[in-house]
């Protein structure tokens, strides 16, 4: 635990007891009851408002014994029912699920405790079971429990073999944490869900951390940009970031219109967005595929450094090598893998599936020479549909294709 900053603010809260004897406690953020005793009201009433330690110190110095208040101030502290006020609006705008599972053996942590660890974790796994932005399909919402399902449990040892490639990696799967999923709420837009994905990206990449998100629709990583750009903005880190896009389809429509026919957030517009929004420098598409209607292939020049499409059959065709040197250097990437990219042979239960895709060999190959040969800012893996079960291979390919990425990102930065 970090020293306790000077200014804190209660995180929302209801009563679930009060007696003379007992005061019970329900916060908001990770939905959890916490036991305290009546005296505590005093405290809770008076962090309502984001105020001062020091000031309250003062304020209750002539009617309470100043140890008892500060003994006070560190178990709520400690718990984690106050905390710091900078994080004010953060905590009035989510609400998580804990992970019932961790994916890879990394540790099960809290959005609380790791916006006030000392150390934070090099990465952490957050899920976003939404998917009220799809425009076909939907089913995504599920992807976050499925992909933890079909992930392995790693014990913690220090070293990991490849059997395929037979590459050694030093382990550092120790080094992520599991935060659970972020809630939707019953009906909630994209709009509104993104701008709290966006609050939570932007907590994440303050605190230096990587976020790995686990979709959840395709609308989740125009917001995860988003967020990771300010973050990255707050702790002074260059804003150039090229954009890596593992997908079937573009997510880019061409026509001026489509903003007005289906909505900005959607599933299918994120790239446009980012695009519009000026989030990326350069976007490299990779496994698109399929006909579609318009006179326009999709390809833009509108981006400042490059625009760079590798179909489907190119991709699938390519010397590893060969296909991360296409690949600029000297910038960090956001990765961002729309299952679709695979065929429908490896992935089925996804929203849009298009015939003529990767194989899930290819894709976790893929993945795992770009971790080692350039750096990523941050990943998501989102369009994964089906329950979580032995039988949905759709979540096994997504598992795997992540966790042969997440092994070597994390050596990097271990
Ligand atoms: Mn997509």
């Amino acid at each position: 635990m970090a020293a306790i900053p000077d200014r804190l603010v209660i995180q929302p809260y209801t009563v679930e007891v009060e007696t003379a004897e007992s005061l019970v406690v329900r916060g908001v953020v990770l939905d959890r009851s916490y036991q305290l005793t009546p005296d505590f009201l005093l405290f809770l009433k008076y962090f309502e408002q984001p105020a001062g330690r020091e000031e309250f110190l003062r304020e209750q110095a002539g009617s309470y014994d100043r140890a008892e208040l500060e003994a006070g101030l560190d178990h709520l502290c400690g718990v984690g029912l106050l905390v710091p006020a900078q994080h004010v609006d953060l905590m009035r705008s989510v609400q998580f699920a804990p992970p019932l599972a961790p994916p890879f053996g990394f540790e099960k942590g809290d959005i609380i405790g790791f916006l006030q660890a000392e150390q934070p974790p090099a990465a952490v796994v957050v899920g976003f079971p939404y998917d009220g932005a799809t425009t076909a399909g939907s089913g995504a919402r599920s992807g976050p429990e499925s992909i933890r399902y079909c992930a392995p449990v790693r014990p913690a040892s220090e070293r990991i073999a490849d059997l395929a490639s037979g590459e050694v990696l030093n382990s550092f799967l120790g080094a992520a944490i599991d935060l659970g999923d972020l809630r939707p709420r019953p009906g909630e837009s994209a709009e509104s869900y993104g701008s709290r994905i966006e609050a939570v990206a932007a907590a994440v990449a303050a605190r230096g951390s990587m976020l790995i998100g686990l979709g959840g629709d395709h609308s989740i990583t125009y917001p995860l940009i988003k967020g990771l750009q300010r973050g990255r903005a707050e702790r002074g880190a260059p804003g150039e970031l090229g954009l890596l896009h593992f997908d079937a389809h573009t997510d880019f429509p061409q026509a001026d219109n489509f903003h007005q026919l289906h909505g900005r957030h959607t599933h299918g517009t994120f790239v446009r967005n980012v695009v519009d929004d000026g989030l990326a420098t350069a976007l490299i598409q990779v496994g698109v595929r399929g006909l579609v209607p318009g006179s326009e292939a999709g390809r833009s020049s509108r981006l400042a450094r490059s625009h760079l499409v590798i179909g489907a059959h190119e991709a699938a065709a390519l010397d590893c090598a060969a296909f991360v040197g296409r690949i600029p250097a000297g910038l960090p990437y956001y990765l961002t893998v729309d299952i679709d990219v695979l065929d429908p042979a490896f992935a089925p239960d996804t929203g849009t599936p298009v015939p003529g895709g990767l194989s899930s060999q290819r894709l976790t190959e893929l993945l795992g020479w770009i971790a080692q040969e350039r750096e990523l800012a941050g990943i998501d893996l989102t369009e994964v549909a089906g329950s979580p079960c032995r039988a949905n291979r759709t979540a096994a390919a997504a598992a795997d294709a992540l966790e042969h990425c997440l092994v070597r990102v994390l050596a990097r930065r271990g």
